[in-house]
């Protein structure tokens, strides 16, 4: 986690390509080149209000000027670490992918200036906002692409508090799929009937990336078959935790840009949908869940109360999607031994991965070298042993001596004795079948309809 200090220590202007005259009258864009979880930025100035925090992320500066919220983009090729020992080569926004988070209040006036620095045109969709439609961001529609090396300025009141994001209009399939997003918060100017005061307040967007094991750039041309699963272009075991205290009023924001959908699963606590991309949820209509799925193009505002303490799972409920890289051609091994086969492959082909023989269960503790930056398959220890985890997986912390206002990580949950599911030692018994589920052996036959022809 980063504090204030660091962060502000961690930025660093950026300069190269852009003549300081030129600049002079734009705020300095501040880039971010950690992928750690930034502290909450809390406003300097403006109406106060409770900072969110972007898992992984990083909430964007911002300049007043004559009472305008004055915020710098700068579009540009990143490096973003998605796992420790993993780096992909995206584009992003300020050094990062995902971009900085936009946090204002309701009836702010905001003013971004874009500065592209891709080989190619592009633009920024300001999703779910009501604004001018020629601030709307969409290339060839409402506005030319911004050339590289040139800069554009977008300026609109951000009338409705809510959930939102930001993403290119531009060569979207390239563009997103490079990991060019970002998250926008509004907050509400005074007490919102339907939007509760919470005391953590979290961020993230669910994006994917196909990248070869061993190589550091996506493959653009991907529809379906990803390879990553990440929240904020990360992965785990990189995502950071939710750190929380008991009894803690929290909200989970989520967005969807990615391909498919995902049924959002947290373990542990009922939470109820208070608001999406469209607005606050009316309360009559909001119901407890553990899961919600979230379809590409969605956002959700999950709201719950922590009152359990523990260490409380928290991913997509599809379970190729806690995975991280592997061939998709891989044939389903359980029950072959391959042992010697892989030895002998091995010596031909250092970089061969195969299926456990036993389940997958196998991989995180098979003694196989991997490719160069390649994050393992399932991974992230625990203090039980391997979570055999990977992609959109994280952590809710909740614990009682959490401080107010403390992001950091408080460790692994130390259970109270006896709360922990255990071993139990029993003589060995074999369970009493029904005679007639227990068939002697197994016949399966594949009848073919008598004549093999169509009779009509
Ligand atoms: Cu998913």
């Amino acid at each position: 986690m980063m504090n204030r200090r660091l962060f502000m220590g961690g930025a660093a202007v950026a300069s190269a390509a852009v003549s300081k005259v030129a600049m002079a009258a734009l705020p300095e864009p501040v880039i971010q080149t950690s992928a750690a979880t930034a502290a909450p930025l809390v406003p300097p100035d403006g109406r106060p209000y409770n900072p969110v925090v972007t898992l992984n992320g990083w909430t964007c500066p911002w300049r007043m000027k004559d009472g305008v919220k004055e915020f710098h983009l700068v579009a540009e090729p990143v490096l973003r670490e998605m796992a420790p020992g993993f780096t992909a080569h995206l584009w992003g926004y300020n050094g990062q992918s995902p971009g900085p988070t936009i946090e204002v209040v309701e009836g702010d006036r905001v003013r971004i200036y874009v500065t592209n620095r891709l080989p190619e045109h592009t633009s920024v969709h300001w999703h779910g906002q009501r604004l001018p439609n020629g601030m709307d961001g969409v290339t060839g529609l409402t506005q030319p692409g911004i050339a590289p090396g040139k800069t554009f300025v977008y300026e609109f009141v951000a009338r409705r508090p809510g959930t939102f994001m930001y993403h290119p209009h531009a060569d979207e399939m390239t563009q997103m799929a490079m990991g060019m997003m970002g998250f926008w918060v509004t907050h509400p100017k005074t007490r919102h009937p339907l939007i509760d005061p919470v005391d953590r307040d979290f961020c993230f967007l669910l994006n994917a990336y196909d990248i070869e094991p061993g190589s550091a750039t996506p493959k653009i041309m991907t529809m379906l078959d990803f390879n990553l699963w990440s929240w904020n272009s990360r992965i785990f075991p990189g995502i950071d935790s939710l750190n929380v205290r008991l009894g803690d009023k929290v909200r989970l924001r989520v967005g969807n840009l990615t391909m498919t959908n995902h049924p959002i699963h947290l373990h542990g606590h009922e939470f109820v949908v208070s608001g999406t991309d469209g607005g606050p949820t009316p309360k009559g209509a909001r119901w407890p869940e553990v899961t919600v799925d979230i379809a590409v193009g969605q956002m959700r505002q999950m709201d719950f109360v922590a009152d359990e303490e523990g260490d409380w799972a928290f991913h997509c409920h599809k379970s190729h999607h806690t995975m991280n890289a592997m061939g998709h051609n891989v044939p389903t091994m359980i029950g072959v031994d391959h042992r010697q086969v892989v030895r002998q492959i091995t010596k031909l082909i250092p970089d061969y991965m195969v299926m456990g023989e036993r389940g997958m269960a196998d991989m995180s503790e098979m003694e196989m070298p991997l490719p160069d930056n390649t994050a393992p398959m399932m991974t992230g220890d625990g203090p039980f042993g391997s979570v055999e985890m990977g992609g959109m997986f994280s952590v809710l912390k909740v614990r009682r001596d959490q401080k107010p206002g403390d992001y950091s990580d408080p460790g692994w949950f130390k259970h109270p004795e006896g709360t922990v599911a255990h071993e139990v030692e029993t003589p060995p018994m074999q369970p009493a079948r029904a005679a007639a589920a227990a068939p002697a052996a197994m016949d399966v036959r594949v009848r073919k309809p008598a004549g093999g022809q169509h009779q009509h």
